[in-house]
């Protein structure tokens, strides 16, 4: 099938009366985020709730708690990891790995944040009260909708060190 730029299959549609600036072929269906990193977008909440699940209400499989993918990360944390909330993820939850003398935390960040925030807490142990990590962060890689993140902080190799993804 031949087609147009700009000019419709129907001949009583008129031509585009524009100017084209981008133009791409996938050969898959784009998710919501990518649509939305592509044009340079973020997506609020209630964005990416009705871009995925048709509603912007904070309820049902839409819910920030729920997790309908069954890949055990609920949607706030599928928001935050650039995540696709409908399709089972197996490698979405962050890593841990511990490197010559540095624990380091892998994780997902969304490039469509606008509403939430990541953070790296840590803490001795996991009860005690838990503060803003101090160490490095570095990107790995850029996946266009999400970007692979490291964090690295130095082990004192008598103190206990605990370290979490805080999404807010
Ligand atoms: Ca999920
Ligand atoms: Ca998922």
């Amino acid at each position: 099938m031949l087609n147009y730029l700009g000019k419709s299959q129907y001949t009583a549609d008129p031509l585009f009366d524009g100017m084209l600036d981008d133009f791409r072929i996938y050969n898959y269906v784009l998710a919501p985020t990518e649509v939305s990193v592509l044009a340079g977008t973020s997506l609020t909440a209630a964005q990416w709730r009705q871009a995925y699940f048709g509603t912007s209400a904070d309820t049902g499989d839409a819910a920030d708690t729920a997790d309908p993918d069954g890949d055990r990360v609920v949607n706030k944390l599928e928001r935050a990891f650039g995540g696709e909330p409908t399709l089972y993820e197996p490698d979405l939850q962050p890593t841990v790995e511990v490197a010559a003398s540095n624990l380091h935390i892998h994780y997902r960040k969304s490039k469509a944040l606008t509403d939430t925030t990541i953070a790296i807490e840590e803490a001795d142990a996991p009860s005690a009260n838990w503060s803003l990590a101090v160490g490095s962060t570095q990107v790995l890689s850029d996946h266009g909708s999400y970007e692979v993140v490291r964090f690295s902080h130095a082990i004192d190799t008598n103190a206990p060190l605990f370290l979490r993804v805080a999404v807010e």
